[in-house]
């Protein structure tokens, strides 16, 4: 068998991994010359046109991620099933970030930050605790439901929403656009957490921000975007930050990445970025979910976590 690593980035990190465990495999990269008809899977992201053509005996292909954008955008997909990441180590790093993020805007740190340059000691008389803050988490799938139970571990009134309606104890969530805008009006901090798919495209606008609760204890709603950048409406962001109708963004993504050096989001002060990092898919964790799925796929065993084509997602 024959593991095929076609990667955008330094393919060598990757390729250590899955030799050490995948030790009786070849696994082979673009560019090196290689017999074609022996690769049965492929770890990828954001492969270029072409590398995953003329594989016959293609089993299945691995996003080297949580999100398959890049993959449902590649023209002439194979057509094998395609398995993303979802396991805890992912998971977790995402959850430490929204956790982070959440705490961050509770206690405005913004403000701390800027009295701090500044040398001002102005001290919050009464601020609000987490049980006074509604965050809702849009996306309540592996990300969104584990941030979630840690948000709420804190003390935050939590809620979620997906496409598709759900139970999961110790939650409200609301579905589709029937229950969108009645997500929206109970929210202070909104989380996206959603794939990127051509019903999600453009969704953090203007007209989303409206609806958000404007009567919270954070003075203002607040948006965390570590979804996907071309869910979110830039120059919208920028405008409803200016004139109140957002407090505040965190923002992992972005419509361009990297962020283009001219971007006005690099220095608003009420913006915070992170480079598309929330939670990387750290290889040696990554490379042991894929080998373990091969190893079973090898037995006869289903393989986990396999997207939907239809949806996207
Ligand atoms: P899941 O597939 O487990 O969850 C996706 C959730 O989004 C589901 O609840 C789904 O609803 C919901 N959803 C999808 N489409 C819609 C829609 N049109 N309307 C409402 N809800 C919708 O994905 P993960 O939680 O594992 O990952 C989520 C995303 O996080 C990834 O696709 C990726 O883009 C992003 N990500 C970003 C990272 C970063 O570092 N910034 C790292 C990893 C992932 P339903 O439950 O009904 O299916
Ligand atoms: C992912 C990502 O989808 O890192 O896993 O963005």
């Amino acid at each position: 068998m024959t593991l095929l690593v076609a990667l955008t980035w330094d393919p060598k990190p990757w390729v250590e991994r899955f030799r050490k465990v995948l030790p009786d495999r070849d696994i082979v990269v673009l560019g090196e010359g290689f017999d074609k008809s022996r690769v049965e899977y492929v770890a990828t992201w954001g492969p270029k046109p072409g590398s995953l053509s003329g594989l016959p005996s293609l089993r299945a292909l691995f996003s080297l991620g949580a999100g398959v954008d890049h993959l449902m955008s590649y023209p002439d997909l194979p057509d094998v099933p395609i398995v993303r990441v979802a396991q805890d180590d992912l998971t977790h790093r995402m959850s430490e970030y929204v956790v982070m993020h959440c705490l961050m805007h509770l206690r405005d740190q913004h403000r701390f930050d800027e009295d701090q340059r500044a040398k001002r000691w102005q001290p919050d008389r009464a601020p609000p605790i987490a049980g006074d803050v509604r965050v809702g988490i849009m996306g309540f799938g592996v990300l969104g439901q584990d941030a979630a139970r840690k948000l709420k571990v804190m003390g935050f009134d939590v809620a979620g929403w997906s496409r598709t309606a759900k139970n999961v104890e110790g939650f409200e969530i609301y579905s589709g656009e029937d229950g969108l805008s009645a997500f929206l009006a109970r929210t202070d901090i909104l989380v996206s957490l959603i794939p990127l798919t051509p019903d999600t495209s453009g969704i953090l606008s203007r007209s989303l921000f409206q609806k958000l609760a404007h009567d919270g204890r954070l003075g203002g709603p607040v948006l965390i975007n570590a979804g996907r950048g071309k869910l979110q409406v830039e120059t919208d962001i920028l405008a409803c930050l200016d004139d109140g109708t957002l407090k505040a963004a965190t923002l992992d993504v972005f419509e361009v990445e990297p962020l283009p050096q001219d971007s006005p989001l690099w220095t608003h002060p009420r913006v915070t970025i992170s480079p598309h990092n929330a939670a990387t898919s750290e290889p040696e964790a990554t490379a042991r979910y894929i080998a373990d799925q091969i190893r079973r796929h090898e037995a006869g065993e289903a393989l986990e976590n396999i997207v939907d084509r239809a949806r996207g997602y």
